[in-house]
């Protein structure tokens, strides 16, 4: 794969110029060029520049309105909503942190409805944008089918992702964030790009069997992974994401898409705990023993810590040349 080297702020820069280019204003070409040059810098590349293209389709489909003013309300001490106006993901949810942190402060427990809203990005930004405000956070949403539930060959759910966060007074906190599915459609996207096999039980070719090739599992099916448990938490997921947020599930949102290549229409849940007003004094120390006995066995790492360390380098990324010029096309 060729690549180019991009500085951060070069990555935000080509981010911005596309988005803008394509129509959307500064506060939501900002929070999605943000979010991008995020992802670039942790290493999170299925999500990063690899995103634009999707994300400048919706804003030229006509789909994704690119002047979105989402406003947070609080509905009861513990509930905040955020009804999304059809804009991207990132402003809606960056506008809402404050009030959601706000609130679990307050109950010592508060919950996020989001919903016409298009997420396309990582989920680890909400939640550790809520551990670095001291509390533990769970989000999830839904997508477009492109999983089968265990058993199955057609796809009825999401990609599904879930991400927990928890605060670690004096170190970066724990953040987990996955897909449902055996792999984010995103990875397995890019390993077909990028020329690479997947470990068998990602998904199924267009016949039903069971392959490495992710060309072939793009034309069929991923799989969720863990067999029925991984395809009892998408379950969830759906549920959570939508009913639940007064939004829809990834099928709904299917039918409902213009098939522009973006993400659809849908909700998202993001759950907020004060762990000292429900643990108590000791919570974080208590929690410390358990990564110092995780760490101390040979060949672990803690979720999130890949991500930390790319972090640390605060040089160049390297970028897939054909992406690189497809952008700048799209930046005109
Ligand atoms: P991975 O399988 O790469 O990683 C999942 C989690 O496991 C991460 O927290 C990762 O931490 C951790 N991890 C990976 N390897 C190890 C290891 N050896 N030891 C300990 N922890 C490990 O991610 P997925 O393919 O499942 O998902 C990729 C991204 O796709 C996610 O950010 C997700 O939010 C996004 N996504 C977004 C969707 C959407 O609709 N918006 C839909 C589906 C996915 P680390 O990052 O440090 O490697
Ligand atoms: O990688 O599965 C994925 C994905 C879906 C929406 C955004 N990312």
């Amino acid at each position: 794969m060729s690549t180019v080297a991009l500085t951060l702020d070069e990555v935000y820069q080509l981010a911005y110029a596309c988005l803008s280019k394509a129509g959307a204003d500064h506060a939501n070409a900002d929070a999605v060029a943000t979010t991008v040059q995020r992802a670039e810098r942790d290493g999170s590349v299925s999500h990063g520049l690899f995103r634009i293209p999707g994300y400048v389709a919706t804003l030229e489909s006509g789909k994704v309105n690119g002047k979105a003013d989402p406003q947070p309300e609080l509905v009861t001490p513990a509930l905040v909503r955020c009804h999304g106006q059809n804009g991207h993901a990132p402003l809606a949810i960056a506008r809402c942190v404050d009030m959601l942190a706000s609130a679990a402060n307050t109950c010592g427990i508060a919950a996020l409805s989001l919903t016409h809203s298009h997420h396309f990005a990582a989920l680890w930004p909400e939640t550790e944008a809520l551990a670095e405000r001291g509390l533990v956070g769970f989000a999830c949403v839904s997508y477009m089918p492109m999983v089968a539930p265990a058993g199955g060959k057609e796809a009825l759910f999401g990609t599904n992702p879930i991400s927990f966060a928890w605060p670690r007074p004096n170190n970066i906190p724990l953040v987990v964030d996955m897909a449902t599915a055996a792999m984010a459609m995103g990875e397995v996207q890019i390993a077909a790009r990028d020329g690479h096999k997947v470990p068998i039980g990602t998904g199924l070719g267009a016949q039903g069997e069971l392959t490495d090739d992710p060309r072939e599992i793009l034309k069929g099916v991923l799989l969720p992974f863990g067999a029925h448990k991984g395809s009892a938490i998408s379950m969830m997921v759906e549920l959570m994401a939508g009913p639940m947020v007064g939004e829809g599930f990834s099928f709904e949102a299917a039918e409902e898409d213009n098939g522009d290549g973006g993400p659809p229409q849908g909700g998202e849940f993001i759950l907020a705990i004060d762990p000292k007003v429900m643990g108590g004094d000791n919570w974080a120390e208590h929690a410390e023993k358990l990564f110092e006995k995780l760490e101390a066995i040979e060949g672990i790492r803690l979720p999130g810590q890949r991500r930390h360390k790319m972090r640390k380098d605060t040089g160049s990324r390297e970028v897939n040349i054909e992406l690189v010029e497809k952008l700048r096309g799209l930046a005109g």
